[in-house]
């Protein structure tokens, strides 16, 4: 409902193309005979924004007057993809643009390719909490996202030679037209020095922090338009300036280069994203990044929290801040600095507060990823905070001594310092005390938290631990990626299912019906077409969308193990060169994901997918029937084609190592079948679709922790599996790689004699799972129904539910619905 139409408003053809031209002139300067596709897409991004903003001020405005309970969602990722189709989406005018902009002579899917990604995230946690923030706006909860504004997001991977090379993103170079500086708004963050005590005027003690430096953290602000609703919520990233630009001291000596080195090392801290994801790298600059995030947003909802007429006493009833991971988990001790030092409060005033303000979200159970600063950087950095923590930590330890008398090394276990070498600050440790809830993202995870992780923070308080089972936004990952289907759904069930996510189970039926069958299959091919185009263009590999589309697409990882797919390619390959198999299914194995650049395991399971897809695709004696490619930059620009055409999702990491998993709830909504372990949800994936659409295989959790416990002898399986011992021996001996028995060597030594995440305890059970795959794709109509039935009983797994869960559940708070204003 548009109250007064103009050409920032009007979403009428005519008016969207006044719009447009309007834009080309008057923001990018040119006319249309100079204009290019990156001028024409500034043009419609403008012109989108525009249709955003009456949004979104009204909700600021009312948001402001009525001061309802808000979240603020502080994640150091946000992987949000590309802006404009989501928006066009949200605001419901994608065939209106669409249709204007062919009336100009252009065609949308053009323009909205020249869209640079923000990839301002790592992998699984980063996307997690874009797809929250779209389903706080659908479900007209107001709240914020807090991040950081990296410079140079997430890598940008090529292929050379079959090995990945790291590129800089440079995302900005062109501008981004979906930000909006906010240099009022800006706040100054200290680092470093010294504290020190002082009286004030009435004798009573507090401490003031003296910092060796402070930077300046400057917002830019971006919409987040909630589904066909007015709701339009704020993104709000910290970008670091140097509060002065120039050493005027320094300048007016003549040192005009040493004058501008401070401004540069402030600007550093936000230059660039971390690209590990599930280890630290225990490094000053991320510590800065993290305090200066984190610091930055408290400031901002005090700010917003007085501006509104409140004081700081009630900050606790008016926002829910939810840790995403342990990464901006100095929050606690920033929130208690902030009421101790800045508001006078009192300590235990400010516990209470800050205790009831926060709760953490955990996302893994990878004992390298647990966040702990070596004691001494984080003083030389945070000195207040090591005192705050110091104190906080005197505390709790008492609370655990009433409660386990005598126990000493449960208050060594619990300490929020690590004293059993160097001495280090426990991350996790900080946000499970300063925390009211602790959840994990799917069931086995929040179990596995309780039993192993986290199991002595949940024998002190049980009643703080919950899970939330992760979901995804059906608004990109379907109507966005997936129109073909989307108009098959709605037609079939109506528009609801986009909002109400288990209305798809009104699909069941049709799977009976073949003539829905075939419209079903029909999509799937179409959209296969498109991927295998994808493909030649980034690879230069032909491949048929008759053959089946198996796909694995995550962060490269050993405990994700995409060198257990390979050995499966490479048992098929074997079978048909020795004659073996009579038969094999055509099939395309599509692997994309990139490796952190320090590790190299990860590396060298890419150079070896590589190598096998070199020979195996240039083999004569394969006739076409195996064909594998490695997707290079794999991101969420190219997972929107890709979750859409795949047949077959692999989720095959080692069970009770997958915190989740949100592509497995991708690849099963657009209607993949699930090749996977009993790991993350798959779990819950399996219960939903039913056992019998789903291909399970693998030990369970339990059964790889006695595995492990009896003495794990990896050599063993290979010396009696023959075929296993021969497709192993194909790699040893370097049969990809020209002979050269050298390159893969650290992945065989270590499969036969550590093997951590059991590939070959896996292994036999995983072929035998993989031939009842292929089985079962060739009878087609059978895989169309398990494919219907996938995407019919998916609706569990939409970040709405996930959000409601949190509001209700954990944050307490409640829809706004806005009111639009001229
Ligand atoms: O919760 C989102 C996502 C899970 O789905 C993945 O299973 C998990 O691996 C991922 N975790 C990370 C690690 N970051 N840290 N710490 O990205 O979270």
């Amino acid at each position: 409902p548009v109250i007064f139409e103009d050409d920032r408003t009007s979403v009428t053809t005519e008016g969207l193309k006044r719009a447009f031209y309007d834009h080309l002139f008057y923001t990018q300067g040119k006319f249309p005979e100079i204009a290019g596709l990156g001028d024409y897409y500034q043009a419609l991004a403008h012109a989108v924004r525009d249709r955003t903003l009456q949004r979104w001020i009204s909700s600021v405005a009312d948001h402001t007057a009525t001061a309802p309970k808000t979240v603020a969602y502080l994640s150091a990722e946000f992987l949000m993809g590309p802006h404009m189709g989501n928006n066009l989406i949200n605001l419901g005018i994608y065939d209106t643009v669409k249709k204007a902009v062919q009336e100009i002579g252009l065609d949308l899917n053009e323009l909205l390719r020249q869209e640079e990604e923000p990839g301002l995230g790592n992998g699984g946690l980063g996307r997690l909490a874009a797809c929250f923030i779209d389903s706080l706006a659908t479900a007209e909860i107001p709240a914020f996202g807090y991040g950081i504004r990296y410079e140079y997001g997430i890598f940008y991977q090529t292929i050379m030679d079959g090995w990945q090379v790291e590129n800089t993103d440079k995302w900005l170079r062109h501008g981004n037209p979906w930000e909006i500086q906010r240099a009022e708004w800006a706040v100054e963050v200290k680092l470093g020095g010294h504290t020190e005590q002082y009286q004030d005027d009435l004798g009573r003690l507090h401490v003031r922090w003296a910092p060796e430096k402070t930077v300046a953290g400057v917002p830019f602000d971006s919409p987040i338009v909630g589904y066909k609703v007015t709701t339009t919520n704020t993104l709000r990233l910290w970008r670091a300036e140097a509060t002065e630009a120039f050493d005027f001291s320094q300048f007016n000596r003549g040192d005009y280069l040493g004058a501008v080195d401070k401004k540069v090392t402030s600007e550093n801290l936000t230059k660039a994203l971390y690209p590990n994801d599930e280890t630290v790298q225990g490094k000053e600059l991320r510590l800065e990044q993290q305090y200066f995030f984190v610091s930055c947003s408290l400031q901002d909802m005090l700010r917003i929290h007085k501006a509104r007429g409140m004081e700081p006493d009630t900050f606790d009833q008016k926002f829910a801040i939810q840790l995403n991971d342990t990464h901006p988990a100095i929050a606690v001790a920033e929130l208690m600095r902030l009421l101790i030092d800045d508001n006078m409060m009192p300590w235990d005033q400010a516990w209470g507060i800050t205790t009831r303000t926060f709760s953490y979200t955990n996302h893994t159970l990878l004992p390298e990823a647990l966040e702990r600063w070596p004691l001494d950087l984080f003083k030389r950095i945070l000195p207040r905070h090591l005192e705050i923590i110091y104190e906080i930590n005197a505390r709790f330890l008492n609370d655990v001594r009433i409660k386990f008398l005598g126990d000493d090394s449960r208050l060594a276990r619990l300490s929020l310092i690590d004293e059993s070498g160097e001495r280090y600050v426990r991350m996790a440790h900080l946000a499970c005390v300063g925390s009211h809830t602790i959840n994990g993202v799917a069931e086995l995870h929040s179990e596995l938290l309780k039993q192993d992780v986290l199991k002595d923070f949940y024998e002190m308080w049980p009643e703080k631990f919950t899970n939330v089972t992760n979901g995804v936004t059906p608004r990109r990952w379907m109507v966005l990626s997936n129109p073909r289907l989307t108009k098959l759904v709605s037609e079939t069930i109506g528009e609801g299912w986009i909002t109400d996510l288990p209305q798809l189970s009104k699909l069941e039926p049709h799977a009976e019906d073949s003539a829905f069958r075939d419209s079903w299959r029909a999509i799937k091919r179409a959209n296969k077409v498109d991927l295998a185009a994808l493909i030649l263009r980034r690879t230069g590999v032909a491949v048929s969308p008759d053959s089946m589309f198996d796909v694995l697409v995550k962060r490269i990882h050993e405990y994700k193990r995409q060198h257990l797919a390979v050995l499966h390619i490479i048992t098929l390959y074997h079978r048909l060169k020795s004659g073996r198999s009579a038969y094999t299914l055509p099939r395309t194995f599509i692997f994309g994901g990139k490796a952190a650049p320090g590790y190299t395991m990860a590396k060298l399971m890419i150079k070896l997918i590589n190598a096998v897809g070199d020979v195996v695709n240039n083999d004569r004696d394969v006739h076409d029937l195996l064909k594998v490619v490695f997707l290079p930059n794999f991101n969420v620009t190219y997972g929107q084609c890709v979750y859409p055409g795949a047949d077959l999702s692999e989720q095959i990491s080692l069970a009770g190592k997958e915190a989740s998993g949100t592509g497995n709830m991708k690849f099963a909504m657009n209607g993949a079948l699930t090749i996977g372990t009993m790991d993350g949800a798959n779990i819950e994936i399996r219960d939903q679709v039913k056992a019998e659409n789903f291909f399970l295989f693998g030990h369970t959790a339990s059964e790889v922790h006695d595995i492990k416990a009896s003495g794990y002898r990896p050599r063993d399986i290979y010396e009696v599996n023959a075929e296993l011992r021969a497709v192993v021996d194909l790699i040893q001996t370097g049969f990809f790689s020209r002979g050269d028995t050298d390159v893969f060597k650290p992945i065989v030594d270590n499969l036969l004699d550590h093997d951590p995440y059991l590939l070959l305890a896996d292994y036999q059970s995983y072929i035998d799972c993989q031939d009842v795959v292929s089985d079962t794709y060739r009878e087609a109509d059978t895989w169309a129904r398990m494919s219907i039935l996938n995407s019919a009983r998916s609706g569990k797994f939409s970040s709405d539910r996930s959000i409601a869960e949190y509001a209700k559940n954990i944050w307490k708070v409640e829809a706004v619905p806005i009111t639009l204003k001229p």
